[in-house]
């Protein structure tokens, strides 16, 4: 009787183990350098980690893909004319050159960004698809909490795919060419 627990015992264990496993569902974690940014640049554009998971993997209840940027500092209330962006840049097809889709969580007014949604200076999540010929669409779930910035997204609104290379960014200025802090490539699968 006491071998049959232990055999129980050793099912729920294993049963735990692996319900936890499939739940992390395979995180994707950038780390990134302090300090490796301009002199004259704020610290809040200073990425030091970037990641992206995937939620719902056993409730199904809000499946999401989740991307998340640590900063070296926490970001300051930040003024009307101040233009901050938290970008993941996806490449999800590997067969068209660059990336497919720019994930982004932004402070924003129309002058700072003409894509920015109207009103005052404001945060605000999008999607910039560029196979679509760079359409734009709102995303309404995200965070700003500190030096931590995250945004939750519907697969279905990146094609649903199963795995991508991805790359994290912050910029200062709308579009600007060259971002203010960047990280490696990393891979993604869910
Ligand atoms: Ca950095």
């Amino acid at each position: 009787m006491a071998k049959l627990r232990l055999v129980l015992s050793f099912i729920a264990l294993s049963t735990l183990v692996m319900s936890s496993t499939a739940a992390a569902a395979h995180p994707s974690v950038v780390l990134d350098p302090a300090g490796d940014i301009g002199s004259t640049t704020p610290s809040y554009y200073d990425i030091v980690k970037a990641k992206i998971h995937a939620t719902g993997g056993q409730s199904e209840d809000y499946k999401a893909i989740v991307f998340s940027m640590n900063l070296a500092v926490p970001i300051p209330e930040l003024s009307s004319d101040t233009f901050f962006a938290a970008n993941w840049l996806l490449d999800t097809n590997s067969a068209r050159p660059g990336f497919e889709y720019n994930v982004i969580v932004r402070w924003c007014t129309t002058v700072t960004h003409p894509r920015c949604q109207p009103g005052p200076a404001h945060w605000e999540g999008a999607l910039n698809d560029f196979t679509a010929g760079g359409i734009q669409t709102y995303v309404s779930k995200f965070e700003i909490d500190g030096d931590t910035v995250q945004l939750w997204l519907d697969p279905e609104r990146i094609g649903s795919p199963s795995e991508f290379n991805w790359q994290g960014a912050t910029r200062s200025r709308g579009a600007q060419p060259v971002p203010e802090d960047d990280t490696d490539i990393a891979s993604f699968r869910r």
